[in-house]
């Protein structure tokens, strides 16, 4: 299948774009390095030191003889994406390419605006692509759990069921995001599923929870091939920052009282529901919504892990309750339902002492990057 990956230099997006080259999928990458200056603007860095976008390819190349073409540009330039459909036909276009950090959307009125302009307006023109240059082409987007908030009632896979005044219908499943950054998934959600209506594109949302971990069996296979590891107080996320900050000998951050519940997955099976969403393609109208998660933690919970895990390898680490920099509900309830994707194949790699304990030794491996002063949250909600 020809693939592009938009994004695919990303955290997310480069382990997925070598597992589909590896599966045999044409796979090209769609990346405008904007994470790269990013990591400029806020003087930080990933944990590991990642190679170029040409460099990876490269290597790959050599370690496999498979070609991953790369276009170096927006989404949001239109004459550009255009001509990204025109030479290469998309079957599928899997879509990584958005301001990932609910931190950063919340800086201050510039960083909201390129968030919600970035992943809005972007997301909009690979609809009008689609459509204009690709119709049969599937629409994979990353949305994200953090639509649904935290409601006092089940989270179901995109729809519920409502019974109103004696009448039924299914219908969208509330929204109630936490950030300007969550926002600009559920803006991107109305409009997947306005232009599924309007024009019959075929799409899948993937509603994807926290992602921990870095590798995956194709970004071991060389050093050059490392995936990025975000750990500062804007980028990284729960269980990959308490891991980091456990390797250099931090306090543990926990937000509040920590009793905040998130769902996770391991980055090895976001490739894989990729794959199964790539291989089982939404019909031609239809707007899919997955939920991509395969367990749920507190916070808390997920600190105390980590925390024994730590002890065993010989790290004194203390789990620290510091002043919630979000507005967020701290107690609540939390249960979501994650079903399509189990039927269609996926076998979750759960979280266990030894998953913990390999991305401890990596984060060890490499904590001498890590900058520290980046560590503590320092953008508010307030
Ligand atoms: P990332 O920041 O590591 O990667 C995003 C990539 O997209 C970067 O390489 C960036 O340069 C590129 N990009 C951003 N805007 C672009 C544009 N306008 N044109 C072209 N390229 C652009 O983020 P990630 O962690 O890999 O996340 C990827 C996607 O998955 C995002 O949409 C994110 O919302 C979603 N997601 C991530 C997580 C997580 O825990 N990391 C969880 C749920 C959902
Ligand atoms: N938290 C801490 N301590 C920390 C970091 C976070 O207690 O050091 C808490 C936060 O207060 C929050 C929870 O952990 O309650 C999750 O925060 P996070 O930074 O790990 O994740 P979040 O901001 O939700 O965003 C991340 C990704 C985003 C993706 C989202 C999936 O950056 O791209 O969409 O996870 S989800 O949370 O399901 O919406």
């Amino acid at each position: 299948m020809r693939i592009i990956v938009a994004g695919g230099d990303g955290f997310c997006g480069w382990p997925t774009a070598l597992y589909l080259s590896k599966q045999g999928h044409d796979v090209t990458i769609l990346d405008n390095l904007v994470r790269r200056k990013i990591d400029e603007e806020l003087h930080s860095n990933s944990i590991t030191p990642i190679a170029s976008l040409e460099d990876r390819v490269a290597k790959w190349k050599e370690l496999t003889g498979k070609e991953i073409k790369t276009f170096v540009g927006d989404l949001n330039h239109y004459d550009f994406l255009r001509e990204v459909f025109r030479q290469v036909q998309p079957e599928a276009f899997v879509h990584f390419g958005e301001q990932r950090s609910a931190p950063y959307s919340m800086i201050d009125r510039e960083h909201a605006v390129y968030t919600q302009t970035n992943n809005v307006v972007g997301n909009l023109n690979v609809l009008y692509a689609i459509k204009e240059l690709a119709p049969d082409c599937h629409l994979i987007k990353l949305g994200t759990m953090g639509e649904y908030g935290t409601p006092n009632i089940d989270i179901e896979e995109g729809y519920i069921e409502i019974e109103h005044k004696g009448r039924k219908d299914v219908l969208p499943y509330p929204k109630q995001p936490g950030s300007f950054y969550h926002l600009s998934k559920v803006h991107d959600t109305h409009n997947i599923m306005f232009a599924c209506k309007i024009w019959g594109i075929r799409a899948t949302d993937l509603n994807q929870g926290i992602v921990y971990g870095l590798h995956t069996h194709e970004t071991e296979m060389d050093p050059m091939l490392v995936n990025r590891l975000d750990y500062d107080g804007v980028y990284g996320t729960a269980l990959n920052r308490f891991l980091i900050q456990a390797a250099i000998g931090h306090d543990l951050t926990v937000y509040g009282s920590g009793n905040q519940t998130r769902a996770f997955l391991n980055i090895k099976d976001t490739v894989r529901c990729v794959e199964i969403a790539a291989e089982n393609p939404a019909d031609r109208g239809e707007f899919r919504v997955f939920n991509q998660f395969t367990e749920w933690f507190s916070v808390k919970e997920l600190a105390e892990m980590v925390q024994k895990v730590a002890k065993e390898e010989g790290l004194d680490t203390k789990v620290a309750s510091i002043e919630n920099p979000r507005i967020e509900k701290e107690e609540h309830y939390y249960h979501a339902v994650n079903t399509k994707l189990r039927d269609l194949g996926l076998e979750p790699h759960l979280l266990d002492d030894e998953v913990l304990r390999s991305i401890l030794k990596a984060s060890i491996e490499h904590n001498n990057r890590v900058i520290k002063e980046n560590v503590l949250p320092k953008v508010t909600w307030k």
